[in-house]
């Protein structure tokens, strides 16, 4: 069996993933969104089952929340509500793409009406910020065109820096912004944060407390991401991850369900860069469970991220740049690929142990009945999900 260093068990001891409220909530497609039994009828909920996959990981000790899918009456109450399950509130994701005003943009639109409307939605965010204690306000933009000469893409940018500005203005001062690039989607011919270059030049405009947030599922085919891992940390621009994991678009798979070794050459760049347990880069998960067990889904998620993380420390680095200097293509290739080989899971299953986790927290959740308990107490009621 493997054994891991000391020093590789102190640094997975410090690993601290988020997790997704909207994970535990009901999603689809477009489609169909078929219903859970046991899915989470509330905020209060949400956060119960995400402590849950803390309880048996000990990985996952803070909760993002949606704006306004996770709106309550008492912020204070789902903190202490958080707190009391052994967890803590995290960032704040912003949602200006389900309200009508929007179809056209916006922080981007040319109507200041609804550009202000969209300002007053990102600072109350803040506002929920103070109450829950979050750091990160997290901003994704479906803003963008269908159509060649639609709109004047470029007096869209001045019109984002402008309202960014604002936003960023009211940040308090140990709150951040991390704006989100995406590809595509819901525009189909241009999106205004497509890109890292595209978030990067708008938040470095506005100020160190501006970050650049990278979401696994968000480049086209073929992309190297771990390259824009590693120029971001270069940068010192690199706020947050979403991870998840797709096969053909922004699929918010499980993390390293599609792509193992993408996410080992990820991570190898995350330790490469200091990205590893920096305070400066947050961990987080970007997933819908559509057709699979929401906690055992998210439970599985970030074991997959834990196991990744522990075979990139398990490269041998000073072997590798040898191998590196030395132009020896082949011996290079073979050191980084021995550690993606490696079988961490008995040994993060008996570190677990002496931890006081389960073994297997899959099957130790299977087994406590929580499942069959929320089944039957959530019956009846409306169901929370992906927009509700
Ligand atoms: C957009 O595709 C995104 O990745 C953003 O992070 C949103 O907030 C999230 O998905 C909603 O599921
Ligand atoms: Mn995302
Ligand atoms: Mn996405």
């Amino acid at each position: 069996m493997t054994t891991l260093s000391p020093e590789i068990l102190d640094a997975l001891e410090k690993q601290a993933i988020e997790l997704p409220s909207w994970a535990f909530g009901n999603s689809g497609t477009r489609f169909k969104v078929f219903a859970t039994p046991g899915t989470p009828r509330d905020p209060f909920e949400k956060i119960a089952d995400a402590a849950q996959v803390h309880k048996h990981t000990g990985l996952a000790p803070t909760v993002a929340l949606h704006i306004p899918w996770d709106v309550v009456d008492d912020y204070a109450a789902l903190r202490r509500h958080a707190e009391d399950l052994g967890v803590a509130l995290g960032t704040v994701n912003s949602n200006t793409f389900q309200d009508d005003d929007y179809k056209f943009g916006a922080l981007t639109h040319e109507d200041d009406r609804i550009r202000r409307k969209a300002i007053d939605h990102h600072l109350a965010c803040i506002d929920i910020m103070d109450q829950t204690g979050s750091r990160d306000l997290k901003i994704w933009l479906a803003e963008g065109s269908n159509y060649p000469g639609q709109n004047d893409m470029r007096a869209r940018q001045d019109r984002l820096h402008d309202s960014l500005s604002t936003i960023y203005a009211r940040l308090g001062e140990n709150q951040r912004l991390v704006l989100e690039y995406k590809f595509f989607e819901p525009s189909f011919y241009h999106t205004d944060v497509p890109d890292w270059g595209t978030s990067y030049v708008q938040v470095a405009a506005l100020g160190e407390k501006a970050k650049v947030c990278l979401d696994t599922g968000h480049h086209a085919p073929g992309t190297n991401i771990e390259f824009i891992v590693m120029q971001l940390l270069r940068l010192g621009k690199l706020g947050s991850f979403d991870f998840n994991s797709r096969f053909y678009a922004d699929d918010d798979l499980i993390v390293g369900a599609a792509d193992p070794f993408q996410l080992f050459r990820i991570l190898v760049e995350v330790v490469r860069g200091g990205g590893l347990n920096n305070p400066d880069v947050a961990f987080m998960l970007d997933q819908c469970h559509n057709i699979e067990k929401k906690i055992p889904g998210q439970i599985r998620s970030v074991l997959n991220v834990q196991e990744m993380t522990a075979r990139a420390l398990l490269l041998d680095r000073e072997a590798l740049a040898q191998a590196q200097t030395a132009n020896d293509v082949l011996a290079a290739n073979a050191i980084f690929m021995d550690a993606f080989q490696v079988d961490v899971r008995p040994a993060l299953a008996e570190w677990r142990v002496s931890r006081g986790l389960p073994a297997d927290p899959m099957a130790e959740y299977a087994a406590s009945g929580y499942q069959e308990q929320i089944e039957a107490d959530r019956v009846g009621g409306v169901q929370a999900g992906w927009g509700a």
